[in-house]
């Protein structure tokens, strides 16, 4: 199942999808997570309530009122585009790079597939379905309902109608058919097609799967799929990043030994040097299919306290952060992707992780380039049911998130989740299913899962883990307003984690909300100033813990302010953000960036 990223070149090409689609919306969902409407069967453009929605984009916060904002159930697309007939000999593959959170998928009005889960891509052949040199109507249907069976989890509630009693007086709280579904998780369910959906054209004899390692003393394996070999030459060719070729083969399997290889290093420590591994399919000389993966030669190690790049001591100067913006929520922009890669390079950041799913493909690739070292994570956040269903879902979606980042140098670790309540004994199990599952795919890197609700004296997974990341809000969720207190309380809690489970330690998320622009000295909850004195103070203990090789990286949370649900703790959304959400700096952006740009250079770090 393993789905290379879209390119064009000699042989391969696509069709956009992007642009505007059509859209209805289906009532609120009235607890029925099965199929609505069967409206793949009708011409969605000529229902009277048919609106346009752009792709990609999450339709919540396009609409006018708060019924779309907000609305739990089924939502439709539909576009009508033409397929030249001058395709009709290529394989056609539709590819949805990220729908959240169900999407069934129809071709003409016949259903062609299903996919469970947002942020991971998804494709299906349609070459039997499409009319060449006609036009196509493509159909999605996509529900956003989350239940304590999806991944992320969320509490659904539907009130049906409401009994009375004799002399008629209502017995329920709340309206007929009342529908509240809140995730169980610190933002804004941002629902729809949120990456781009693509055509894509590729010969009907083609490359499946390219899998390479590269390590930092020049040695390299890869291994190549390819659908049908019968009477296919295979040539795989590797360049550097002057375009010099440096090995040749005609096997789909090889491992070989650079001399001299120039390595990927995170920013920092050297340059992200790229190599390029093209594999062709050639029958009777002439070429079936080619494709280029980009790769760098790169080692990740760990020992008790440290993680090490290419042999040198890693210490990771990151964010957390999200895919959010106004007006598209989580949809895929060029813009915002661009942006804050520039402004983490401005703060001197080396590293993130994706909190909390698996960030757009083209960031991928602008992390090989830039240099930025990444935790990808699932999107399995704030887990506290740990069913088998749950756990065979949470597989699929590990397997497809290694699968599609595995040639990435970038990626330097796999984050199995955030947050888990894993004092819970059931979810020992759970998480060894999954650390055997990365450590079977991928032996290259670190497994990790970011602690929160446990503490090290009552997790019952983090030794499975090869190191461990830990959120804590000393000075706000714990004891707030106290800052003098932050320094001692997190050495602490961070060192007795080491203590307890002897692994190298990120500490992933701390800090404070702050709303722009309001100022109090001396400092209050809720200021610019206290969110920076949080974050200095922290800092001290950071400075110390660093020093002893107790942590070897941390991360503040948030990069930007962020769109959450509606509750008592949140003004229009979290605002831990160092920037706001239209990414200007607030103080405590400075203040990290002194500290980032300070310690940047790693070359000399033992
Ligand atoms: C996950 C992130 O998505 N971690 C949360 C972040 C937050 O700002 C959220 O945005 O809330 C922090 C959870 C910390 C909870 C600690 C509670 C301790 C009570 C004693």
């Amino acid at each position: 199942n393993c789905l290379l990223h879209v390119q064009k070149n000699e042989i391969r090409t696509f069709d956009s999808l992007d642009g505007l689609w059509t859209f209805v919306r289906e009532p609120h969902n009235g607890g029925d997570i099965g199929i609505g409407n069967q409206w793949n069967t009708l011409d969605l453009d000529k229902f009277p309530n048919a609106t346009v929605m752009p792709v990609p984009s999450a339709y919540n916060d396009i609409g006018t009122g708060s019924e779309l904002r907000d609305h739990i159930g089924w939502v439709w697309y539909e576009k009508k585009e033409f397929v030249p007939l001058r395709d009709r000999n290529m394989r056609h593959v539709l590819r949805f790079a990220s729908v959240n959170y169900f999407a069934v998928v129809y071709v003409n009005s016949e259903k062609v597939t299903s996919h469970t889960g947002g942020h991971l891509p998804f494709e299906v052949d349609v070459s039997s379905q499409i009319k060449f040199g006609a036009e196509n109507k493509f159909t999605v249907a996509v529900n956003n309902t989350l239940s304590w069976s999806t991944i992320p989890q969320g509490d659904f509630n539907y009130q049906k109608l409401a009994q009375r009693n004799i002399s008629g007086r209502i017995l329920s709280r709340l309206p007929d058919g009342a529908v509240k579904n809140v995730g169980n998780f610190d933002f804004f369910n941002y629902a729809g097609i949120l990456r781009t959906v693509q055509l894509v054209k590729i010969p009907s004899i083609h490359i499946q799967n390219i899998n390479i390692v590269a390590d930092h003393t020049g040695s390299f394996f890869f291994e190549t799929a390819a659908n049908n070999l019968d009477g296919i030459q295979v040539e795989v060719k590797m360049f550097d990043g002057d375009s010099n070729q440096v090995f040749t083969t005609n096997q789909t399997k090889a491992e070989g030994k650079l001399e001299n290889a120039k390595l990927w290093w995170p920013r920092g420590m050297g340059d992200p040097n790229l190599y390029t591994l093209d594999v062709s399919l050639i029958s009777d000389g002439e070429l079936v299919d080619i494709y280029r993966e980009t790769f760098g030669f790169r080692t990740v190690t760990w020992s008790d306290s440290q993680i090490f790049i290419n042999s040198k001591p890693f210490y990771c100067l990151g964010f957390g952060m999200h895919e959010d913006f106004e007006l598209i929520g989580r949809g895929f922009n060029q813009a915002v992707m661009t942006k804050d890669l520039n402004l983490l390079e401005w703060m001197g950041g080396n590293c993130y992780r994706t909190t909390h799913y698996p960030y757009s493909e083209e960031r991928m690739f602008e992390n090989d380039r830039r240099g930025i070292a990444v935790i990808v994570e699932t999107p399995a956040v704030g887990l506290k049911g740990f069913s088998k269903a749950n756990n065979n879902l949470h597989i699929k979606m590990l397997t497809d998130m290694i699968d599609r980042d595995k040639n990435h140098p970038s990626v330097f670790a796999w984050s199995l989740a955030n947050e888990p309540v894993t004092s819970k004994k059931e979810s020992r199990a759970y998480f060894k299913t999954l650390v055997d599952t990365a450590h079977g795919i991928d032996r290259t890197r670190p497994v990790t899962t970011v602690y929160g609700p446990t503490n090290f004296d009552n997790d019952e997974t983090a030794d499975l883990m090869d190191f461990i990341c830990v959120n804590r809000y000393y000075g706000w969720y714990i004891d707030m307003g106290y800052i003098p207190w932050i320094n001692q309380s997190v050495y602490w809690d961070i060192s007795l984690w080491r203590e307890t489970f002897h692994k190298p330690i990120i500490v992933t998320e701390y800090g404070a909300d702050s709303i722009p622009g309001l100022n109090q000295e001396p400092s209050v909850d809720f200021s610019e100033q206290y969110q920076n004195e949080v974050i200095q103070e922290t800092h001290h203990a950071f400075d110390a813990l660093h020093k002893d090789h107790t942590i070897t990286g941390e991360m503040i949370w948030n990069f930007a302010d962020f769109m959450t649900g509606m509750t008592t703790t949140r003004a229009v959304g979290n605002h831990k953000g160092v920037f706001t959400r239209s990414r200007q700096a607030k103080i405590a952006a400075y203040t990290l960036r002194n500290r980032y740009l300070k310690r940047f250079d790693q070359t000399q770090l033992e």
